[in-house]
């Protein structure tokens, strides 16, 4: 869920959260980046990372992919037809309509706990991982860590890291997990902040795995409740819950996408 500038939402939080930065010093290039975990390994502890989670961290490898794809973010760029287009819309639609009804009865027991609509869910699922498709081939800790210390957009990606290490505590994710270029995770591409606060153990084995497909729908359900979704209200432009789907991501052609290719999944 995280595939796009973010840059006013980091200038707008560099002054919220002037400690973030003070305790390690980003870089721009790998060379740093051993020291630099040195450094964020005592904010770490001090966020309450635990003995497995520093263990991860001192592991971490500089991810030379993950700021090469960081540089090269181009798809946000295009209209809303060619973005739609590019991102396969019409083949999520149809797919996500026979993924509806095949599982009627776990979309219908998501939208009666959460108040979210199937082609909500189902969209984002199609649209981040082509229904778990693809979900990645990074280290989500090297991935993130490597974002917390580039100083593109450190005091964004520094919550996230803290995040991943936590999970690592928990045992939700290993240093071996994979997940996309900037750490997220899973079916629906939680980045690890998130997937430490929204996180739902959805089909009750007692943990929370966002590999697992009802976990992650669930996970993703409750992040969009909690953020304020509306139970019963529209999703569309201009309707109360659109303001909820820019919080699953910041990019309008994507936010756009969901609404309509989720309203053609429910129609
Ligand atoms: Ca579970």
């Amino acid at each position: 869920m995280y595939r796009t500038s973010f840059a006013a939402v980091v200038a707008a939080t560099i002054w919220l959260m002037p400690a973030a930065a003070v305790a390690a010093p980003c870089g721009n290039t790998s060379g740093g980046f051993e020291a630099w975990k040195g450094a964020f390994a005592s904010q770490a502890k001090r966020a309450g990372v635990g003995q497995r989670g520093l263990q991860a961290l001192a592991g971490a490898k500089y991810a030379t992919k993950t700021i090469a794809a960081d540089r090269n973010q181009k798809s946000f760029k295009y209209s809303l037809d060619k973005f739609m287009k590019v991102r396969g819309a019409n083949t999520i639609i149809s797919q996500g309509r026979k993924r509806k009804a095949k599982s009627a009865s776990f979309y219908d027991a998501i939208e009666r706990q959460y108040g979210v609509p199937a082609g909500v869910v189902i969209a984002i699922h199609g649209m981040e991982t082509g229904f778990g498709g693809f979900m990645g081939d990074s280290s989500v800790v090297s991935a993130i860590t490597t974002l917390a210390y580039d100083c593109r957009r450190s005091d964004f990606f520094v919550p996230h890291a803290i995040g991943a290490l936590k999970l690592v505590d928990q045992g939700t994710i290993t240093p071996a997990t994979k997940g996309a270029k900037h750490g997220e995770l899973g079916h629906t591409q939680f980045l690890p902040g998130n997937a430490v606060k929204y996180g739902v153990d959805g089909n009750g084995d007692g943990r929370v795995n966002f590999y697992n497909q009802t976990d992650a729908l669930t996970s993703t359900a409750n992040f969009l409740r909690q953020k304020g979704w509306k139970p019963g209200k529209g999703y569309q432009e201009g309707q109360p819950n659109f303001r909820v789907i820019k919080e699953w991501n910041a990019a309008g052609v994507y936010q756009k996408a969901i609404a309509i290719m989720g309203a053609k999944i429910d129609g």
